[in-house]
């Protein structure tokens, strides 16, 4: 084989290699991007903080009593529970949840009280230990049943 062979053997070789990833490069560039499936089907967050509870049984209502929300800080909420448009007094509320995508919970353990002077509760104890996704979820109980609600916080 002559010098001028192997040198054009070579430039075939090189065109070869590099044409398949640029016929794909192309073949991407002409197709339009897929959504990835976790973008097509996520639902964008509720963080609505006024929920009906999962039954249907209350409504409640929770709320930060520190604005801008405490980051990193012990503070407190806010909880008002109703039925049928009343306050329910009384009830036993116990208090999880933590950041779903970090599979942790609360660095705390919130409890709640009734709130001093009466007209709701209070939820003591509440830290957010870093910015993102969190689910604060209550069970109720009362003698109008037992149900549960899940707020979604994002800070
Ligand atoms: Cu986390």
């Amino acid at each position: 084989m002559n010098r001028n062979a192997i040198a054009g053997l070579t430039v075939i070789f090189a065109i070869s290699s590099l044409a398949a990833p640029l016929a794909a490069a192309a073949r991407e560039a002409l197709t339009p991007a897929e959504p990835r499936a976790s973008a097509r089907t996520r639902a964008p967050l509720d963080t609505s903080l006024d929920r009906q509870s999962a039954r249907g049984v209350y409504r409640v209502r929770v709320a930060s009593l520190e604005q801008p929300m405490a980051l990193r800080r012990l503070h407190d909420w806010s909880l008002s529970i109703e039925q049928d448009g009343k306050p329910v007094e009384g009830a036993i509320v116990s208090v999880g949840g933590g950041m779903p995508k970090h599979h942790h919970g609360y660095p705390t353990r919130p409890v709640v009280e009734a709130a001093p002077g009466g007209g709701g509760y209070v939820i003591r104890g509440m830290k957010f230990s870093m910015r993102g996704w969190w689910e604060l979820k209550l069970a109720i109980q009362s003698p109008a049943g037992p149900d549960q609600v899940t707020f979604n916080v994002v800070l």
